[in-house]
């Protein structure tokens, strides 16, 4: 059996898991369960990250100990994955012993091989606690007169000369553009592994690996000649999780589960911890002497509405087990159909790899068009027809037509090829879109074999039983094929099939309708995923946003449903006319509290004093990016109130969801200037 070995982050505990930590996790899940099924010695590992600055800051803020925070926390993540269906092998905390143990020999084993890579310095310079990482000017962002992360949007803590391990991390630049040029695949998708390169190629500076000015964290296993205490960096510590995990209980590293997995391990992250990931870790290891992870590979990040998902944008933070339970109201099998369509639509959505941006809209439309009309009808459909025309008719599905004739063995055929070599090479928005020409094919081939029709007529008996038994074998295959996304599903389609719910199902076979099954009557099914109308769209949405978050957005209302589009009607030149378009220059720009659409600003149009605009456009732009652009207005709009402020005019903007762009000129014309 070929070892499979797949890890996600271990997230940090000052947080509950939301929609973007669900993704990684059930990406690796879906991973682990393809490789389960193709018969791979299958390991997958999350958990959490306990240790820093950060849960020691946020522990003392809640008036907790580090300990009983982090106690309470990490067990909110392993039961949110319960609840989700996914299903790690081991869930690793850095507080469990076994792996403070590693930890420590790890750095031993550092200073045993290469003893001039751990020094001791003096550390100055930006920490963002947020990111638990050590920063350069020209790594962050300037607000006023304060630097800020790029990442946390927050101010970052100047750290003055504080006594520090320092890690040699500079020596391995060469050794690491060496090893990723003899294996491309050690840092996947490409974008990321160019990212990488260049960033190696610009040179290492030596990391700071430990810290004296607070206390959790694991200890130095050794002394420092001033007496300081120091705690390891926590990304040293959180790093090793993957390789403690297959370490034996005394804390030694080897043993015969590294010896097998170690070399298979690949580790599944967010591209905002891809350094540490592809370049401290793998530059730890070297220095120990150990061997390097199979890979990594990178996927983009998630925004809700534009906006990336974070704790202090409410709108943003989609709790996934909601958002399940909300999807699977009106399905029988309730939060499991909720959790499939999850699944579902953030594999499909996203090309892993890319960024992705999540929508209501988006999910109703792939719902209702892909799983309700494509997969759910072809399920109901097909096993209604099987029952009632086969089996209550007498007639036993039999392949005596021979069901090469159809054409959907060549595409059945194509879509397991497809599927596999996507699956394998992590593409699953690609597998599932192939995985989906298979179901569509098989939606074609029940209307165009008309099964309805051959019932009628006795003459066409041996072609019934052949398209009922293609039909069957149809829905064998795609059982298989919808298994690692879509569990539930595949395991109730299953049970109906064979009437054996439990039992393990196997990826399909090369030729996958030629492969054997056992021709019997389906059990009574029920529609798994019944179209979500408007009304439902609508309590869905109220349900996942808060009432203040939707009252606060023009966006954020239920969506519509969609009318046709309409043509406006022809317009005179006269009604043209009526319009006073002019050039104005944006003074100045200002969020609008508690409106996180709205932005309000002063636009010069020439005349004695500026305008007061308000408009919705804070999704697309920063305020402080509109000062001293050019916009169009419609000027001589009436006056309204908006927010409580009075609005005098309106800017155009390209879009209507989501704004595209504002309307400009493209040279600088003065203030007021008239548009025709
Ligand atoms: O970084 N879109 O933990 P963390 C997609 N403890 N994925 C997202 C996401 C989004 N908007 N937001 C979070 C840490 N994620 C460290 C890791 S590993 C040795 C230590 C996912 O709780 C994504 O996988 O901040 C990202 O890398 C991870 O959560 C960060 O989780």
């Amino acid at each position: 059996m070929t070892p499979f070995y797949i890890t996600t982050p271990i997230y940090y505990v000052n947080d509950v898991p939301h929609l973007g930590h669900a993704y990684t996790t059930i990406v690796a899940d879906m991973l682990a369960r393809f490789h389960r099924m193709r018969g791979d010695d299958t390991r997958f590992l999350t958990g959490t990250d306990e240790h820093g600055q950060k849960v020691e800051e946020t522990a003392n803020k809640r008036g907790l100990t580090p300990q009983q925070l982090v106690d309470q926390v990490a067990p909110r993540f392993e039961e949110a994955w319960q609840q989700l269906g996914i299903s790690p092998h081991g869930f690793i905390r850095t507080t469990d012993d076994k792996h403070k143990k590693v930890v420590a020999t790890l750095w031993r084993q550092i200073r045993k091989q290469n003893p001039e890579d751990l020094y001791l310095a003096s550390y100055q310079g930006w920490y963002c606690v947020g990111c638990e990482a050590f920063y350069t000017e020209s790594q962050l962002a300037k607000d006023g007169d304060q630097w800020v992360c790029t990442v946390h949007k927050k101010p970052v803590n100047w750290i003055d000369k504080e006594r520090s391990w320092f890690f040699k991390l500079s020596k391995y630049a060469e050794p690491l553009l060496a090893h990723i040029a003899k294996h491309p695949e050690f840092i996947r998708p490409e974008q990321y592994r160019s990212e990488i390169v260049s960033f190696l190629k610009g040179g290492l500076r030596d990391l700071s690996v430990s810290r004296t000015s607070f206390q959790w964290g694991i200890p130095v296993p050794e002394a420092d000649p001033e007496g300081l205490p120091h705690v390891i960096y926590v990304w040293m510590d959180a790093l090793t999780n993957y390789l403690s995990d297959l370490c034996p209980p005394d804390g030694s590293i080897g043993g015969p589960d590294v010896a097998k997995y170690w070399p298979h391990a690949i580790h599944l992250i967010g591209k905002d911890i891809l350094r540490f990931h592809a370049v401290y870790w793998p530059a730890f290891l070297l220095s120990a002497g150990l061997p390097l992870p199979k890979g990594i590979f990178a996927h983009g990040w998630w925004s809700v509405r534009g906006e990336k998902i974070s704790k202090s944008l409410p709108a943003t933070r989609i709790d996934p087990l909601k958002l399940a339970d909300a999807l699977g109201t009106g399905s029988p099998l309730g939060r499991q159909i909720g959790i499939d369509a999850m699944r579902y639509y953030l594999m499909r959505e996203m090309p892993l790899g890319n960024d992705g941006d999540f929508t209501f809209e988006s999910l109703f439309g792939r719902f209702n068009a892909e799983l309700a009309n494509d997969l759910g009808n072809l399920i109901n459909r097909s096993l209604t027809v099987i029952s009632s025309l086969g089996f209550d008719a007498g007639i036993t599905p039999k392949p005596s037509g021979g069901i090469e004739t159809s054409g959907i063995a060549e595409v059945a055929r194509k879509t397991v090829a497809d599927a596999t070599t996507a699956f394998e090479q992590f593409q699953l928005s690609r597998g599932l879109e192939s995985i989906w020409t298979l179901i569509r094919e098989g939606n074609r081939f029940v209307d165009a074999s008309a099964p309805w029709k051959l019932a009628k007529d006795p003459s066409k008996r041996a072609e019934l039983e052949t398209t009922l038994y293609t039909l069957l074998a149809i829905l064998h295959v795609i059982d298989k094929l919808i298994a690692p996304v879509l569990p539930s599903t595949a395991r109730t389609l299953h049970g109906w099939l064979t009437g054996r719910a439990d039992e393990a199902i196997t990826w399909p076979a090369a030729d996958p309708l030629a492969e054997p099954f056992e021709v019997r009557k389906p059990d009574p099914h029920t529609p798994l995923f019944p179209r979500l109308d408007d009304k439902m769209q609508a309590a869905i949405f109220t349900q996942m946003v808060p009432p203040d978050v939707a009252a606060g957005t023009a966006e954020a209302k239920p969506p519509e449903a969609k009318a046709a589009p309409v043509k406006p009607a022809e317009i005179t030149f006269d009604d043209f006319a009526k319009l006073e378009l002019r050039v104005g220059k944006v003074l100045a720009a200002v969020a609008v509290p508690k409106k996180d659409k709205l932005l309000h600003l002063q636009v010069d149009l020439g005349e004695t004093k500026p305008r007061s605009i308000v408009a919705g456009i804070a999704q697309a732009y920063k305020p402080e990016l509109l000062v001293g652009k050019q916009v169009i207005v419609v000027a001589n709009l009436a006056p309204r109130k908006m927010a409580g402020l009075v609005s005098e005019g309106m800017i155009l903007a390209a879009g209507d969801e989501a704004i595209l762009g504002l309307s400009a000129v493209d040279s600088d014309v003065p203030p007021g200037t008239r548009v025709r």
